[in-house]
C-alpha cells in the first residue's frame, strides 16, 4: 500500500515535469491604475525555447502606449510606482528592443484605436517563464502600460508618462 502510493505520486510528479516541458502558459488580467479605466487581458506562453505575448488592452486614451515589464511584482501603489524601474537583468541602458541597448523588459509600444482598444502579439526566445534563468524568467515582475508613447531613447523610462494599467507576474 505504502509502495503503491509513492509510486502514484512518483507518477504524478513525473506527468507533471512532462506537461511543464511540453508548454506553460500563464494568464492574467489588467487592473487599472491612476485613476484610469484600463483593463483587459494578457497572457504569456512557452513552447520550446519561445515566448509568446498577446496583450489585449482596453479603456485607454487613442493612440500610442508603452508596454514594459518592470522590475517588481507589486501592483500595490495607486500610481503602480511599486512595481519599480524596468525589469533589466543586465545593467543595460533603456531603448528599442533588439536594436543597441535595452532592458529585458522594454517590449515597445502598442496602438489603441478610437474605442481605446489595443492588442499586441510580441514573441521572443530571451524570456522563459519560471526558469531558473534569472536573466530570463519573467515571473515575479510586474507589466506596465503607460499613458504615453516610449521614445525609446530617453533614461531610463523612455519618457512613457505615467502607469495606468498593471499585472502581476506571479
Ligand atoms: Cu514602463
Ligand atoms: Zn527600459
Amino acid at each position: 500500500m505504502k509502495n503503491l502510493k509513492l509510486f502514484s505520486l512518483g507518477l504524478m510528479g513525473a506527468l507533471m515535469l512532462a506537461s511543464c516541458a511540453a508548454s506553460k502558459e500563464v494568464n492574467y488580467v489588467i487592473l487599472p491604475k491612476s485613476d484610469t479605466s484600463t483593463g483587459g487581458k494578457v497572457s504569456f506562453k512557452q513552447k520550446g525555447n519561445t515566448v509568446m505575448m498577446d496583450i489585449a488592452v482596453t479603456g485607454l486614451t487613442p493612440g500610442e502606449h508603452a508596454v514594459h515589464i518592470h522590475d517588481k511584482a507589486d501592483c500595490s501603489a495607486a500610481d503602480a510606482t511599486s512595481t519599480g524601474g524596468h525589469w533589466n537583468p543586465a545593467g543595460n541602458d533603456h531603448g528599442k528592443w533588439e536594436s543597441e541597448h535595452f532592458h529585458m523588459g522594454d517590449i515597445g509600444n502598442l496602438t489603441a484605436d478610437v474605442q481605446g482598444n489595443a492588442d499586441l502579439s510580441f514573441k521572443t526566445d530571451k524570456w522563459c517563464i519560471g526558469c531558473n534563468d534569472v536573466s530570463k524568467n519573467i515571473l515575479n515582475h510586474g507589466l506596465i502600460i503607460h499613458s504615453g508613447a516610449d521614445d525609446f531613447h530617453t533614461q531610463p523610462t523612455g519618457n512613457a508618462g505615467g502607469r495606468v494599467g498593471c499585472v502581476e507576474i506571479k
